[in-house]
């Protein structure tokens, strides 16, 4: 795309940035479209092979299927099923600590969990369209109106993982989120959520769920391995219209040697990471959705920060009525695990 007064090449992401977010460099501003809308600017930051958000594979358009029927007693077997303790070893709680991350096997069933891809595939059909066209689908608060979708996300098992992981008493739930990242569609850029969530705590983790399993070349969520890692990086300025900021913290983390877990999924294995955790995840270099479930809880008592930036996205829809400063408990935010139970 050009510039007809300057014939200067506009970067990618002015296709989905705002007018008003194209004339300034700052991101002070809150973001004003939708999530979805936030993803398709979000992914253009990333560096590629190519130099370009979408490789040349195209997925093929999707298939509207009949809604699949669960019935109650099966729906019921899974939110037990996600309700029964995890046994988290000291060992795991010590790496979450040290790493800033933390890969666990067989925390779901795999049966319930394809049962959830297909529920979420059709909830994007429905949200997004069938048609191809969008490298990246999302989709948020879906737990309001679907009950299998709630019990994953309500799920006392992950909520106390992510508890005990955070060494607090109570987690509330922020949001959950389907990321579907489509054949074809590039790297998600480095980033730390600190620096997008709107939430005045480092107590915050999330747990991210495989809806298939994902071998590398799919694009698994990657981790640069260290708590403090964001230390290095975190005076480097952020860049909302092309790849350099990507760019750089890759440059950083190869020149200082610091590990990187890109490592695949098996279904029913879930990560759990910090909000300080520096993460990625690569292209999607496979025919098929790589479809998975986040889900993110913060500490119970944290507050809204005083000034939310355009990085947080259209985060008003996972906590109405909450106004900077305010604690965060409205009733989107239900406290999904508490030891005080
Ligand atoms: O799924 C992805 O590619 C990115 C997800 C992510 O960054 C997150 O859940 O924190």
């Amino acid at each position: 795309m050009t510039d007809s007064t300057n014939s200067q090449p506009k970067p990618e992401s002015f296709e989905y940035l705002s007018k008003a977010q194209q004339q300034s460099e700052d991101v002070a501003s809150q973001w004003d479209q939708d999530n979805q809308q936030w993803w398709n600017w979000y992914m253009t930051l990333a560096e590629n092979e190519q130099g370009q958000n979408n490789l040349a594979v195209k997925p093929a358009p999707f298939r509207p299927q009949a809604p699949i029927e669960i019935d109650k007693s099966t729906l019921a077997q899974i939110q037990d099923a996600l309700s029964v303790p995890y046994e988290l070893s000291a060992d795991a709680i010590d790496q979450f600590a040290r790493n800033g991350y933390i890969k666990l096997k067989n925390v779901i069933d795999p049966e319930h969990l394809t049962l959830l891809r297909e529920r979420i595939n059709s909830i994007l059909i429905d949200v997004l369209g069938a048609e191809p066209g969008l490298a990246f689908r999302s989709d948020e608060m879906m737990w309001l109106h679907d009950e299998l979708v709630r019990h994953f996300v309500l799920s006392k098992r992950i909520a106390q993982i992510a508890s005990e992981l955070l060494g607090v008493q109570a987690v509330r739930l922020y949001h959950d989120n389907a990321l579907s990242k489509e054949p074809g569609c590039g790297r998600t850029p480095w980033h730390y959520d600190y620096h997008h969530f709107p939430i005045d705590s480092r107590n915050v983790c999330t747990a991210w769920i495989p809806l298939q399993p994902i071998p590398r070349e799919m694009g698994p969520l990657a981790f640069a391995a260290g708590i403090d890692t964001y230390k290095l990086v975190k005076d480097l300025p952020f860049n909302k219209f092309d790849s350099s900021y990507d760019k750089q913290l890759n440059q950083i983390f190869t020149d200082r040697h610091i590990p990187v877990d890109d490592s695949g999924f098996d279904l029913g294995e879930i990560s759990f990471h910090h909000t300080l955790s520096f993460h990625t995840a690569g292209a999607n270099k496979t025919n098929e959705s790589r479809m998975a479930l986040a889900t993110t809880y913060f500490e119970d008592g944290a507050r809204l920060v005083s000034n939310p930036t355009m990085i947080s996205g259209e985060f008003h829809k996972f906590m109405p009525a909450i106004e900077p400063g305010d604690v965060i408990n409205s009733a989107y935010n239900p406290v999904c695990h508490s030891c005080a139970d």
